[in-house]
């Protein structure tokens, strides 16, 4: 028996996993199994052909089944499984945080390892905290998030975060959080191209937590350049700048948390570099790695990395903190041979060239039924669909359960479609895509 065959014979039984971010129940009475990727598609347990709309979740920028990265992967665990990253390093490790360094402009060269964007966003906002400590303003304990914000599932992501359903099951959190109000407002934004005019206004709401709790308890403010896993939230013109000014004025931190919106996403190699807008910490994953081995990280400017070799003592530990696999080996390698790929094919650049064809394929949405707005930057679109009445994303899902049916793989939150296809994507698969979903919802008008 191969192993496609094997993997397809085992599941019979679907109990013993506890799926996450899932309806376990419904999903075990109907499952949906993936058994193998290649390029643009993926393969159903049936042997369907499913067109991938999402890069996975957000994170194959490449595409599937890249053979730099799979040789890479597969060279890599035969030599060296595993090593400590802790008094000990291994080659890769350097070489890929050197790849990520040489993406960022001027002095955003300092990368931590982590295994995932939830723990890039802790590790980011731990960093800030002891940053303010060593330098002598251990005052500055305050985290602020936003409203509609996605940090990850970590206890310091969950409380900057923004979503309701992410935070109220798991008690009081982090204390010292405050949030920004979320940027979204149909009545004024919707069917906008790219950015909004309107709501650049809304940083200023920043002045305002500044007021009330004092900047010399203010650490550090972590936003998504772009929200993506609450429905592609586009940032309006001059918000991102207008942020970046209030916090240079209170000597506040301001992290981008660019788990989506790196590698390429935007059509530039980060948000940061497509809006102009230089944070002080990056979050990154996803990408990262082209989603193959589990990878995060955080880039931080070298003047915070200098601040902590300079405050400690010598032959000290500068930075309690780390992970069994910080850098590990596997994770490396996939990240080194993922941005060679990135830059030998140009695949950010490949990405904006695409992004007219891909935001005019989007907006042929309008007038198709329930579809109340079409949001989109580089390659990157949401589209908000009226709610059935007295039944808030049901109509979300039901799209996303017929697309599939129909072969193309897309993401819901609510009732927000989202799509995020691989850099590699094809002008008729993008026709395919937006097709697809227009069919879909005139099917069910
Ligand atoms: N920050 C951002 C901005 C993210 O999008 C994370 C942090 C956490 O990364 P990890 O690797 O810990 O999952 C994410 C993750 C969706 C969706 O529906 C998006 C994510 C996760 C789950 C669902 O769009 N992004």
């Amino acid at each position: 028996m191969d192993d496609t065959a094997k993997a397809i014979s085992l599941p019979n039984n679907l109990e013993a996993f506890w799926m996450p971010f899932t309806a376990n129940r419904q999903f075990k009475a109907q499952p949906r199994l993936l058994v193998g990727a290649e390029g643009m598609h993926y393969t159903s347990v049936e042997g369907r052909r499913i067109l991938d709309g999402t890069a996975g979740l957000w994170c194959v920028n490449a595409g599937h089944g890249r053979r730099q990265i799979v040789e890479a992967v597969q060279r890599q665990v035969a030599r060296m499984d595993y090593a400590p990253p802790f008094q000990m390093g291994h080659p890769l490790a350097f070489e890929a945080a050197a790849k990520v360094a040489a993406l960022l402009p001027g002095d955003m060269n300092r990368v931590f390892f982590t295994n995932s964007g939830s723990e890039a966003v802790d590790t980011a906002l731990k960093i800030a905290l002891a940053y303010h400590r060593v330098r002598g303003e251990a005052s500055r304990t305050r985290l602020i998030g936003r409203e509609r914000g996605y940090h990850g599932v970590g206890f310091g992501g969950i409380s900057v975060g923004g979503i309701s359903n992410n935070r109220k099951f798991f008690g009081s959190m982090l204390p010292g959080v405050d949030h920004l109000p979320h940027t979204h407002n149909p009545e004024k934004n919707a069917f906008t191209r790219g950015q909004p005019a309107w709501g650049a206004h809304l940083a200023d709401e920043l002045e305002r937590i500044v007021a009330l709790h004092d900047a010399s308890t203010i650490a550090a403010v972590i936003v998504e350049p772009v929200a993506g896993s609450t429905g592609v939230l586009v940032p309006p013109k001059g918000y991102l700048e207008r942020l970046r000014q209030i916090c240079d004025k209170y000597g506040i931190l301001l992290i981008f948390d660019e788990v989506i919106t790196g590698f390429g996403r935007l059509g530039k190699s980060f948000a940061a570099e497509y809006f102009g807008v230089t944070p002080d910490m990056i979050t990154c994953a996803k990408g990262l790695s082209n989603g193959t081995v589990p990878m995060g990280g955080v880039i931080a400017r070298q003047g915070i990395y200098d601040t902590f070799m300079d405050a400690a003592p010598e032959n000290a530990i500068e930075l309690f903190h780390g992970y069994t696999y910080s850098a590990h080996p596997i994770a490396c390698a996939a990240a080194a041979a993922t941005l060679d790929l990135y830059v030998e094919e140009q695949l950010f650049e490949r990405a904006a060239g695409l992004a007219g064809y891909w935001e005019d394929a989007a907006h042929a949405l309008r007038g198709v039924p329930h579809v109340a707005d079409v949001r989109n930057l580089g390659l990157v679109v949401g589209i908000e669909l009226k709610s059935a009445p007295g039944k808030p994303g049901a109509r979300g899902f039901d799209a996303f359960l017929k697309c599939y049916e129909k072969g193309l793989l897309t993401r819901v939150t609510g009732d927000i479609i989202a799509l995020s296809p691989p850099l590699i994507v094809e002008k008729p698969q993008i026709d395919q895509m937006f097709g697809t979903i227009a069919d879909v919802l005139k099917a069910a008008a």
